[in-house]
């Protein structure tokens, strides 16, 4: 079949009915992040940002989970779940900021301030979250460090969410760690100046990944979550969307009078962006690629997730 646009468009819709006739065969579930690519977000059975993803894991009764996003959510997924099939449709899809921080680097901190509690990002791998006591996600990462009895906090692996928290918690001293994530720091506050500019009455709105500098510029700080409340209940018209680009798809979608920006054609999650609907066929198809979390690991971690539902939801 040659490449023209009208066979491209066909081999997608054959690709999304293969998928949801896979899916039933299967009894599948497919959970999807919000930077996920617009024909994948599509597919979506639930859509959504970690602490969505993580609340809905526990609640499916599907056999098998399909995660669409990194390798850190299908593992939430799996430490939740653990008698479900996760599968995660590409095998590299990783997050580097979750790979910022080591199980011995954890553990050398936490001996260097022993009366500090650990708070970690979501975007962590598994052996982070159970070397942590508490998890977080952007949208409840104030709200957790606040209800810690602790007074010394060590916030991983996020730095920039870390230092926000910071700001927002003045009667904790928050520690933080190096951790970055090279997507959203990629963007500068130049770049906003200039953005605003270009789009005069635009509200920038950004997401707490971003640096000190860029969250200054901001109307609203806020995750993906926070970010479709925020618009949603808006009256303003025209956002300059500080996060990854794969938002601005659901934006639109649900917010068809407003027009979103993006402050650079650079703010992209390649690890986001791996995910097809092609691969999602292969996934469900041939039951690739399984996540698996050593069950030590996966109760320490699951006690740290556990903790921040139960402060996010109060159960
Ligand atoms: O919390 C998440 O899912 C992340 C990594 C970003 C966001 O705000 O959705």
């Amino acid at each position: 079949m040659p490449y023209t646009e009208e066979n491209n468009q066909k081999y997608q819709e054959d690709l999304k009915k293969k998928i949801a006739q896979l899916k039933k065969e299967k009894n599948a579930v497919i959970l999807v992040h919000n930077y996920q690519r617009p024909e994948v977000q599509d597919i979506a059975d639930i859509q959504g940002d970690s602490l969505a993803l993580a609340t809905a894991a526990v609640k499916v009764e599907a056999k098998i989970i399909v995660l669409c996003g990194v390798h850190f959510m299908a593992e939430i997924a799996k430490i939740l779940n653990p008698q479900k099939q996760v599968l995660l449709p590409v095998k590299e899809a990783g997050c580097p900021a979750s790979d910022m921080i080591t199980a011995k680097e954890l553990e050398a901190k936490r001996k260097e301030i022993p009366d500090a509690a650990c708070v970690c990002y979501v975007n962590s791998s598994a052996v982070t979250k159970a070397g942590s006591d508490v998890c977080c996600t952007s949208a409840n990462a104030i709200k957790v460090v606040r209800s810690i009895p602790e007074k010394k906090i060590l916030f991983v692996p996020d730095k920039n969410l870390g230092l926000y928290v910071k700001s927002q918690v003045k009667d904790k001293q928050v520690i933080t760690w190096r951790g970055v994530c090279p997507t959203h720091v990629r963007v500068s506050q130049e770049e906003i100046i200039e953005a605003k500019k270009k789009y005069p009455g635009a509200e920038f709105i950004a997401h707490p990944e971003c640096e000190q500098k860029v969250l200054k510029e901001a109307a609203f700080i806020g995750g993906t979550g926070g970010m479709l409340k925020y618009v949603k209940s808006s009256k303003t018209k025209k956002f300059i969307i500080g996060t990854e680009q794969g938002l601005i798809y659901r934006l639109k979608k649900e917010n068809p009078d407003k027009e979103f920006y993006s402050p650079g054609s650079h703010f992209i999650c390649a690890d986001m962006k791996l995910t097809t609907l092609g691969w999602v066929a292969h996934c469900l198809e041939l039951g690739v690629y399984e996540i698996e979390v050593a069950e030590d690991i996966r109760v320490k971690a699951k006690k740290s997730l556990d903790r921040m539902l139960e402060i996010t939801y109060g159960k």
